[in-house]
């Protein structure tokens, strides 16, 4: 049985309701980036940060998994532990869809930490209604959790163990723009994975692309998980 290695973006969620970055009406469209995903823009303006992840925390509780997501539930269900998901969403919405073995590598919007005693939390049992939250345990502010411009993604020595050993590496909804994420796709090549993408435009990356399947998630991804269950 092959092992499945699947790369997630903001696409397979845009269906979902959710606003992805870079496509017109995204997310940074009316925000710096600096200004809003970095640790210097925390560091100037935390409650603009805070708001903005307060935002984005409350639309992902209102945004239900799409047939892209439950697809993917559906090829964990069948591959078991030759499947593996590492998501740059911090939605939340492939672990709502089902999915286990799913590796959040830029974060969680569910979460916070305290950046002085490393305490995490769960923004579900914070009181939101203040500006910025602080930590039960040394009265200082907590973030999100969430991994910004310049900080460095979880779980990367993982990641690069399971791109080491994948057959197949399926890249689905992702402009490929960000690194080292945007990377992955030209390591599974060199260990000789068949690359796979499912992307509405073409993705940054292409040039390291086998196979490209143009359009929306919801439309092409349950009919080529049936294809591969089909094998
Ligand atoms: C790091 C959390 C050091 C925040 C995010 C110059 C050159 C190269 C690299 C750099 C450089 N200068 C700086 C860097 C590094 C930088 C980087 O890559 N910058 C870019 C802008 C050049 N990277 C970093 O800082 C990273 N850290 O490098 O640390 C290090 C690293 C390793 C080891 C040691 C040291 C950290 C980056 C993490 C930033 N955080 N997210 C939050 O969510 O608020 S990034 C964010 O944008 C996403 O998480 C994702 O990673 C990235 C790209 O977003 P996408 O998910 O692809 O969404 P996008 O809108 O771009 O595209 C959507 C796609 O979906 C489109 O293609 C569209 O066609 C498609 N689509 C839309 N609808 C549908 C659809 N497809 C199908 N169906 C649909 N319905
Ligand atoms: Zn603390």
């Amino acid at each position: 049985m092959k092992k499945y290695l699947i790369l997630t973006g903001a696409g397979i969620s845009a269906e979902s309701g959710i606003k992805t970055f870079r496509d017109s009406g995204g997310l940074w469209e009316n925000h710096d980036v600096q200004q809003v995903a970095s640790p210097q823009g925390f560091q100037e303006d935390p409650k603009l940060v805070w708001q903005f992840y307060k935002d984005r925390f409350n639309q992902s509780l209102a945004a239900e998994p799409n047939t892209a997501h439950y697809a993917l539930k559906k090829l964990e269900d069948h591959l078991q532990d030759h499947f593996h998901l590492i998501t740059q969403n911090v939605d939340g919405l492939h672990s709502r869809a089902g999915n286990e073995r799913v590796i959040e590598m830029h974060g969680s919007l569910s979460n916070a930490f305290c950046s002085s005693c490393r305490a995490s939390y769960r923004l579900a049992d914070l009181d939101l209604s203040c500006d910025i939250p602080s930590c039960e345990k040394c009265g200082n502010s907590l973030r999100p959790d969430i991994v910004w411009f310049g900080e460095i993604p979880y779980s990367l020595y993982e990641i690069e163990q399971l791109l080491k050993e994948c057959d197949v590496f399926m890249v689905i909804g992702t402009s490929g723009s960000v690194y080292p994420a945007a990377g992955f796709v030209m390591t599974a090549k060199l260990f000789g994975a068949h690359t796979v993408a499912v992307n509405l435009d073409r993705p940054d990356n292409l040039g390291f692309i086998d196979e490209l399947h143009q359009g929306k998630c919801t439309q092409m991804l349950p009919a080529l998980v049936d294809k591969i269950l089909s094998k």
